[in-house]
């Protein structure tokens, strides 16, 4: 039998001497809440949680019940351990601050609970995005301006994929690690040491049914995906950037989420989800970019602010430059 080595042990074990473990009980904190997540979506259809929650967020969605209460577990369950001092999440409009009684702590959140939530009602996969960065000197009350940080400024991120298994997949800037949930005693165990993706891409992931709606530049990028010679690429797009993130990552390919007349400064949020990805994607060797530059030099200016993605394979993604800005 192999070694079996749990999130926590090995998030641990790659942490320098001086650490004083927060940052590892912050991990063992967010794998909880995505066990919670796992079993709520596995029972959701018997438990009458799928569908439409009466509420809207902040980008005027109709969220989901499953939204409401993913994004519930992430509060509740990292708001009084005394590891974060604030959060910021996709489905609420402002700065989620810690209870003073609570304590406040030296990091930071943000996160997107449910991506790819329309996909919920259908069993098709569906994730947890999260960013952790530092905020050294934690004021009682943390401001936009102190959480308006560049991805580059990441000193963890991850996100979880609810799949056909639950998967863990995290940076501590040390290469990408997976562990796979064992739902029967609930501990997630290494089974994908050090991600990279593959120098051969296999696929790439757009939406076509928007082509109408993209710039020239990226109709061109997106032609070439489709009918170059120099290399061989599948079509695959699943609505859910966890999971055609995560295949990509094991096939080598393209994420593209690019402008359109819908979404004209792009759909996928900067803070919690292009930033944390991008960071991951670095760390497994690829690139991410809006079509200009890197995606972790975008300090965005305000917490829900939208950018244009190409994530993945870095020779991919530097095609899309050079279609997009003539790079
Ligand atoms: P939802 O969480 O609202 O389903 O959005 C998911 C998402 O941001 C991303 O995960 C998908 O790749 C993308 O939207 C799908 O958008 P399209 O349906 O416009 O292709």
């Amino acid at each position: 039998m192999k070694p079996l080595t749990t999130i926590e042990r090995f998030v641990l074990s790659q942490q320098p001497h001086y650490a004083k473990g927060d940052l590892t009980t912050l991990f063992y904190d967010i794998a909880l809440s995505a066990k919670l997540i796992a079993t709520q979506a596995k029972r959701a259809a018997f438990l009458g949680e799928q569908g439409y929650h009466d509420s809207t967020n902040v980008q005027g969605e109709q969220q989901r019940k499953l939204d409401v209460f993913a994004d519930e577990v992430f509060v509740k369950v990292n708001d009084h351990t005394g590891r974060l001092c604030a959060m910021i999440s996709e489905e609420q409009e402002g700065i989620i601050q810690i209870p003073p009684k609570y304590g406040r702590g030296h990091y930071f959140m943000v996160y997107d609970p449910l991506d790819g939530s329309s996909n919920i009602d259908t069993n098709v996969t569906i994730g947890t995005i999260f960013g952790i960065y530092r905020q050294d000197d934690p004021k009682p009350v943390v401001t936009e301006a102190d959480c308006l940080r560049p991805g580059n400024q990441l000193v963890a991120a991850g996100y979880i994929i609810y799949g056909t298994s639950t998967i863990f997949v995290y940076s501590t800037g040390k290469g990408v690690h997976g562990f796979t949930l064992d739902p029967e005693v609930g501990e997630f165990f290494l089974t994908h040491e050090n991600m990279r993706f593959p120098e051969v891409p296999a696929y790439y992931s757009l939406n076509y049914g928007a082509y109408r709606n993209w710039q020239p530049n990226v109709q061109k990028y997106a032609d070439w995906l489709n009918t170059t010679d120099d290399i061989r690429l599948s079509q695959r797009y699943i609505g859910s950037f966890v999971g055609d993130f995560h295949r990509n990552l094991l096939y080598g390919g393209v994420y593209g989420y690019p402008a359109e007349t819908k979404y004209p400064d792009g759909k996928i949020r900067v803070l919690y989800e292009a930033a944390p990805m991008a960071y991951l994607a670095e760390q497994a060797g690829g690139y991410a970019s809006n079509g200009h530059g890197s995606i972790l030099d975008i300090c965005p200016h305000k917490l829900h602010q939208r950018t244009p993605l190409f994530i993945g394979n870095r020779t991919l993604v530097e095609k899309a430059e050079q279609f997009i800005d003539g790079k």
